[in-house]
């Protein structure tokens, strides 16, 4: 639910700031992660990529490959609050969207991709928050 995404996307948030400087991505195309969730905050650069694949090592969601690794995610989803109804469906929406960007052999490149179509898949799906939720959820942080 997007309930439980406000509060997966609180927690994945407070990794963007320890990789700021090796993805390269300045404050002017996102200041704060949660505004990912944004209608008009456009998936579309390169170092969001990085920055997304940075992030996802710090909690080893990924493979060596720079593909969601299955279980870990299932796992740190279902590690949160009512996180069972969440994680089947984000694992395979997230996969969905790798097949479908697949050719692309730039890893920061591909992520970017998948994660825009994560998220139009999300908003679909009745499970992307709404940012006021996720800045609800981090003040009582
Ligand atoms: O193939 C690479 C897989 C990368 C998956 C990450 C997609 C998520 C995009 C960013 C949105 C995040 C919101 C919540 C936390 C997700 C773990």
């Amino acid at each position: 639910t997007a309930e439980v995404m406000s509060l997966v996307t609180a927690h994945f948030g407070k990794a963007l700031e320890q990789c700021r400087e090796e993805s390269q991505l300045s404050p002017e195309v996102l200041d704060e992660f949660h505004n990912f969730w944004r209608e008009d905050f456009e998936v579309v650069h390169r170092e969001l990529g990085c920055a997304i694949i940075c992030m996802s090592n710090k909690f080893s969601l990924l493979q060596d490959d720079a593909r969601m690794h299955h279980d870990n995610m299932h796992d740190y989803i279902l590690s949160f609050p009512k996180g069972d109804v969440l994680s089947a469906k984000m694992v395979e929406l997230i996969h969905n969207c790798e097949k479908q960007y697949d050719d692309i052999s730039d890893d920061c490149s591909r992520v970017v991709k998948v994660a825009a179509c994560f998220k139009v898949g999300a908003t679909q799906a009745g499970i992307a928050p709404e940012v006021a939720m996720i800045e609800a959820v981090l003040e009582k942080y």
